[in-house]
């Protein structure tokens, strides 16, 4: 049977002194008796792993390691393993007792943390409200809390998710632009969400607004007007639903592409996909196929997930029974050898640490895998034109 594979889900590691409160904070976030707790320094002698559900991240690792500054003749052993820990660590928790905070020195006491990490000053509620306020000014990027205190629990919780989330590269990571200037096509129809963008249409305007690039918003019936006044552009990315149509608009050849296939490349892992597209054709009769939705609440992915592609799928494979398993939410199957296709929705609220980990799982379990933006593409033979602006790193 396949499991999941532990070293691959992201680590959170918590570091820290000895009785820093490293373990009360493990089991104050997953609200169960993980770890020892005590009074005595080095209760904690061997790293313990408790997999855990974070929102808005999925399943992450949460680790707890022997405090340093251990007296015991075990102290080098323990320094050991915990600094083997911080080197797996996607996301360090180094954990401050408040009570030391102002002899805590940041630059001297951190020296060996060189992974993201986040400031947590621990046991907040024994130190005046005086105190507090002193260590807050100095370290306003800290996190200060109790196990006392359930919302600042809860604050931790979300600040972790956060700092995930920020490991996932931008959508124009390495796109080259011959010019400043991006169009992006925006079809508002009845599946278009009331009053709103969706996630990677705003994400994509925001770094244009970073990479200080023009950004013209418009929708396909205004397309081919603006293309004719306007030659200098450095990339059209659209719907993928309006893809064929726009493509057949764009008679100059501007660099095209569509927000799911900038999505699969930010945050999949590309070249496992595209490779996975090829299994589509030699699927076994009858096959199963995994449907993964990360949210199990939108509507609009369900129309995709649920009747779209499932159509599309049947007609590539007209002679085919096509069994579909849908998997909704925040966890992953921990076995897939039961399927022979994953088609994994497009994780917009997904680090893509998480994605990564699952399309490893797929590829050590040798099941292909791909998402929703890059099937229809497929489906609608457009890939090839799709990830041209991408040559040189998917020739
Ligand atoms: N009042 C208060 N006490 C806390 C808090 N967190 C931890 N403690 C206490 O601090 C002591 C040390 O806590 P641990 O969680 O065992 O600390 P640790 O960092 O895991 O210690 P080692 O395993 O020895 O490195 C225990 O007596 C805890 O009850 C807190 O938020 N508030
Ligand atoms: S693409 Fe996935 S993560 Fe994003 S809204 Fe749809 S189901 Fe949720
Ligand atoms: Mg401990």
């Amino acid at each position: 049977m396949q499991t999941a594979i532990p070293s691959l889900v992201p680590n959170v590691v918590l570091t820290g002194l000895v009785n820093a409160g490293k373990s009360s904070l493990i089991n104050a976030m997953t609200r169960e008796s993980i770890s020892i707790v005590s009074e005595q320094a080095g209760t904690t002698s061997d790293p313990i792993k408790k997999r855990f559900e974070l929102l808005g991240v999925g399943a992450i690792n949460l680790i707890d390691t022997a405090g340093f500054g251990d007296t015991t003749h075990l102290s080098h052993a323990r320094y050991q393993k915990s600094i083997a820990c911080i080197q797996e660590a996607h996301l360090v928790l180094h954990i401050i007792d408040a009570q030391t905070w102002h002899i805590f020195d940041q630059k001297k006491d951190l020296s060996y943390v060189t992974k993201k990490s986040l400031l947590v000053f621990s046991k907040i509620d024994l130190i005046s409200p005086d105190e507090e306020m002193k260590l807050r000014e100095q370290y306003p990027q800290a996190l200060c809390v109790s196990v006392e205190n359930e919302a600042s629990i809860e604050a931790l919780l979300k600040a972790m998710a956060n700092q995930l989330h920020q490991q996932t590269p931008l959508l124009l990571d390495g796109i080259k632009l011959a010019y400043p200037l991006l169009v992006h096509v925006i079809p508002i129809d009845s599946e278009a969400p009331k009053g709103r963008l969706i996630l990677p249409q705003m994400q994509l305007l925001r770094e244009a607004l970073d990479l200080h690039l023009t950004s013209v918003v418009l929708q396909v019936e205004e397309l081919a007007t603006y293309l004719t006044k306007h030659q200098e552009i450095g990339l059209i990315v659209t719907d993928s639903q309006a893809f064929k149509e726009v493509s057949a608009i764009n008679t100059k050849r501007h660099p095209l592409t569509s927000y799911s296939i900038l999505q699969a490349r930010q945050k999949g892992d590309f070249s496992y996909f595209l490779q996975s597209l090829e299994a589509i054709a030699k699927l076994p009769n009858p096959a199963e196929i995994l449907m993964m939705e990360s949210c199990s609440h939108n509507v609009n992915h369900e129309d995709i997930g649920r009747i779209k592609i499932p159509k599309l799928l049947q007609k590539l494979l007209p002679h085919h029974t096509l069994n579909f398993h849908f998997f909704m939410g925040q966890s992953f199957p921990q076995s897939l050898e039961t399927y022979d296709l994953i088609i994994h929705c497009g994780s917009c609220m997904l680090p893509a640490i998480t994605l990564q980990q699952r399309t490893k799982q797929a590829q050590l379990a040798k099941i292909p895998m791909l998402n929703y933006g890059l099937f229809l593409a497929h489906a609608n033979h457009i890939v090839e034109e799709a990830i041209a602006v991408f040559s040189e790193e998917y020739p």
